[in-house]
């Protein structure tokens, strides 16, 4: 296909302003009549025929103000149909299509999950229903008979209020009618039928209006689905309480199904998710399980405002709903929680997913200006780079000029399909400031570097701060300009506490902020009383790749005395993975290792301050991934000597610090039964991340003790952390372990996702061959999302040394498995390619190996949109 330019919008020729679907379900012929009332946009071309989308569709036939059209003056395809020279005044086309949801595995459109009917629409899914102007600027209100065996689907779900419903006399079928009054665009289109056990709350908004509340599960599960609704509570009361947003409909429902694409999807009243981000029990889920149901349920229900109500103009302006939504859901969590500690995860997932991106052939900006395929658009770019510009709008505006511009736009955009300039100017308009050079984190790709250096003068008492920028080169931008980088610091003096920001010139760093607009910038920080530290990029204010002239002692004071959690958290890391990069390349060439003390002498400050949260000394504790040190170095990456050096790190962690980590051990067991609350979550990750650290030194009471652990938990993230460390660190023990545990699971596929993940990540030669067999499990299934993604996608992200093994057979596996999926589910086989997107930086033999099992793929004759768009992308 043609690629889609920013540059080429137009508005619609043609708008929709209601729509009338009557869906008769079946499972191999459903029966869509569709009935639009249309009518000429005076913004568009004059005299435009009417052009429709359609993908897969069998038209049946097909009518204008009531009187079928001959042959001649249409045309249609599976993939569009054009009505051509229609009178040019509102008309009413209906459409009638047939579908076959059974036969529909790749998850868009109208489908079936473990025999409930479910619709997916986001982003071109609607056109798989009926023919349509499947653009989001076409927003209409939306009319839904849905009609179905009552044995088979006795619940009958759409979007918004539902005005009617019955048995269809003399017949088994049965039907309801839903109507939303609310004007949106198709992809916000859903329906459900099925046999569901409902779950039922009400919530009662800010003025006083009661919302029935429904989650929707498979019969059996209800039990589980009970944390899903508090966290929907909790959602709708913030989002009034902290953005001042009401729901607005009387009914809010959502689906819990097996075989979903994504995490989940923020339909108009009706959300459809993936019933891992569901279902929780302390039997089945673990904290960090709840923690994410907590997030999704938010995020999804954030929507209703940030997406719904105001939506995007094109699928270019995805970042308009989704980074803004990100950046709500991580305040929500932050509130709920910890917020140190979130902001800590958020970073975590933001270098691992979105700084690997940037840096490799797949880089795009926030706000891509072109696509070939919408879906491969659904990045880790859009989502957490887009919510962190968001969140240094806050930084650079303050909090009230941030909410000032977060109410003008929802004054003046609500009902719209808006755009990223609409979004700023709202921001500009109420703070009166201009953000043009903000502007460019929206189309800008790559993750700037930031050079700090600061220069003690003792004679004059004044600290001299430098910095540059630079941004790396990125595919197809060449020519990069300066941004607007906030960036947050403290100047910390010798007993800990934070000195004065003054500058030279009089002026302060507002809140703490510098804003640097130059490639260079020096700032002075006249009159001293001693020589401070700097703490730079505090709570990780910019998404930036941060050097500075600091040393190992600076970081070493700073992990023990900043005021910012964030930079305490990040001035370990910063020593560790200085380390490992260090030992790694030792080791390559055969060199003495670095001594790991600086690192020991941090981690046991941190670990033997009884004030600190527990739940951030186990995140100081865990060390930088695989793949974060991997990307560190940057080049000629050899994932094996990766391996071998962090290995060694861990156990001579696990040695220095045994004593505190055998009391962080026995000490920070949450007491009373399990709680999934964020205090008693930290607990366990605490106690879990010592077990493993102990572990790693190898000896049999340590190994011992993992396997007691195993044996006596009585919940999940217990059960699952010490099983983690047995595959591990345990060969010998291992399979027992994971025996107990299918035994234990066998029934629950939620749960044995988790056995799937946890053998892919084996890093050990044997582990090919064990994902292969398990490909093979009755467990496991190419058609289920979840499955794939749990056996082949922790495999081919989440194991380093075996998807990169020497000889290639970790890159041959990955490849075919994505042609055998590209025929099943498009989306999910590109989703799982773009686990070469780090190739390049690959020592030679590795990536010419994955060079050319990206070449087979290629060269694959009548591969998807999806997957080719990857491919040809990864290899440009
Ligand atoms: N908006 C959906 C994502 C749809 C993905 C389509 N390929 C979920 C979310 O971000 O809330
Ligand atoms: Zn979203």
């Amino acid at each position: 296909p043609q690629p889609v330019r920013l540059s080429q919008y137009r508005p619609p020729d043609w708008l929709v302003d209601t729509v009338h679907l009557d869906i008769r379900l079946h499972h191999s012929a459903t029966r869509v009549i569709a009935r639009l009332a249309m009518r000429p946009n005076p913004e568009g071309r004059e005299g435009s025929p009417i052009v429709l989308d359609g993908d897969e569709l069998v038209l049946k036939s097909l009518a204008l103000d009531g009187v079928p059209l001959a042959g001649t003056s249409y045309a249609a395809t599976p993939s569009s149909l054009t009505i051509f020279a229609p009178p040019q005044q509102p008309v009413t086309v209906e459409i009638e299509t047939l579908l076959a949801p059974s036969a529909n595995t790749k998850l868009m459109g109208l489908y079936r999950s473990s025999g409930t009917y479910c619709t997916q629409c986001e982003a071109e899914g609607f056109r798989r229903i009926t023919y349509f102007p499947d653009r989001p600027d076409v927003l209409a209100v939306y009319t839904t008979r849905i009609e179905a065996e009552r044995d088979e689907a006795p619940v009958l779900l759409g979007n918004g209020n539902k005005v009617e419903s019955g048995p269809i006399e003399g017949t088994t079928r049965h039907f309801a009618i839903w109507h939303d009054p609310w004007p949106k665009p198709c992809y916000l289109f859903a329906l459900v039928g099925g046999k569901l056990e409902r779950v039922a709350d009400s919530f009662t908004t800010a003025t006083g209006k009661v919302v029935e509340l429904g989650i929707y599960v498979e019969p059996g599960k209800s039990g589980r689905a009970g944390y899903a609704m508090d966290a929907l509570k909790r959602s709708m009361r913030w989002d009034e309480e902290a953005f001042g947003c009401e729901y607005d409909l009387d009914v809010f429902n959502i689906v819990a199904v097996a075989d979903f694409n994504m995490g989940a999807m923020e339909n108009k009243g009706l959300n459809v998710f993936n019933d891992k981000y569901v279902l929780a029990s302390p039997e089945t889920a673990t904290d960090a399980d709840y923690a994410n149901i907590e997030a999704i349920i938010a995020h999804e229900y954030f929507h209703n405002w940030t997406g719904n109500r105001i939506t995007c103009r094109d699928w270019f302006q995805l970042c308009l709903k989704e980074g803004l939504t990100v950046f709500r859901d991580q305040e929500f969590s932050s509130d709920q929680r910890s917020r140190p500690v979130k902001r800590i995860a958020d970073v975590r997932l933001l270098k691992s997913h979105q700084f690997a991106e940037d840096a490799g052939p797949l880089a795009h900006p926030v706000r891509p200006n072109t696509y070939r395929e919408i879906n491969n658009f659904y990045t880790a770019t859009v989502y957490e780079k887009g919510a962190e510009v968001v969140r240094m709008l806050k930084t650079v505006l303050g909090a009230e000029g941030f909410h000032a511009g977060m109410d003008l736009y929802f004054d003046r955009h609500d009902g719209d399909a808006a755009t990223v300039e609409d979004f700023l100017a709202c921001f500009a308009d109420a703070n009166g400031v201009d953000l043009e050079q903000f502007a460019l984190w929206y189309s800008q790709s790559g993750t700037p570097e930031l050079r700090a250096e600061t220069y003690w003068n003792e004679a004059a008492r004044t600290l001299r701060l430098d910095v540059e920028q630079r941004l790396p080169l990125t595919p197809g931008q060449t020519d990069k300009q300066p941004m607007l980088i906030p960036l947050a610091l403290g100047l910390v003096g010798p007993d800990g506490a934070d000195l004065p920001l003054t500058l030279d010139d009089g002026s302060n760093a507002e809140r703490g902020v510098l804003l640097l607009r130059q490639p260079k910038q020096s700032f002075v920080f006249p009159d001293l009383p001693h020589r401070p530290v700097a703490s730079l990029n505090r709570g990780f204010a910019a998404p930036v790749k941060l050097s500075s002239n600091l040393t190992t002692d600076d970081l070493v004071f700073l992990a023990r005395n900043d005021a910012d959690p964030f930079n305490r958290f990040d001035a370990v890391q910063t020593i560790a993975l200085t380390h490992l990069v260090t030992a790694t390349q030792a080791l390559r060439e055969g060199e003495a290792a670095p001594s790991p003390a600086p690192l020991v002498e941090a981690l046991g400050a941190t670990l033997g301050n009884g004030a600190l949260d527990p739940a951030f000394i186990a995140q100081v504790l865990a060390l930088p991934s695989e793949s974060d040190i991997a990307r560190e170095i940057g080049r000629d990456v050899d994932p094996d000597a990766i391996h071998s050096t962090r290995r060694l790190l861990r156990r001579t962690l696990g040695e220095a610090l045994r004593p505190a980590l055998e009391a962080a051990y026995s000490h920070a067991a949450p007491a009373g039964g399990y709680s999934p609350d964020a205090a008693s979550a930290g607990r366990r990750a605490l106690r879990n991340t010592a077990l493993d650290l102990l572990a790693a030194t190898g000896t049999s009471a340590d190994i011992g003790r993992a396997l007691t652990h195993f044996d006596a938990a009585d919940n999940m993230t217990d059960r699952f952390a010490a099983l983690s460390v047995l595959a591990h660190a345990a060969p010998p023990d291992r399979e027992a372990a994971l025996a107990a545990f299918y035994d234990r699971f066998r029934d629950d596929p939620l749960v044995i996702d988790k056995w799937f993940a946890l053998q892919a990540q084996i890093s050990e030669p044997g582990t090919l061959e064990r994902v292969r067999a398990l490909t093979e499990h009755p467990a496991f299934a190419m058609s289920n999302p979840n499955r794939v993604r749990s056996l082949i996608g922790s495999f081919a992200s989440a194991n380093q040394t075996q998807f990169n093994r020497p000889d290639g057979a970790g890159y041959e596996f990955v490849a075919e498995t994505v042609l055998t999926l590209d025929g099943i589910n498009p989306q999910v086989a590109a989703r799982l390619l773009a686990a070469f997107k780090s190739w390049r930086a690959l020592e030679a033999g590795r990536a010419g190996r994955a060079q050319s099992a990206l070449r087979r793929v290629a060269e694959t004759p009548g591969l998807s949109p999806d997957v080719s768009d990857i491919v040809g992308r990864a290899l440009d």
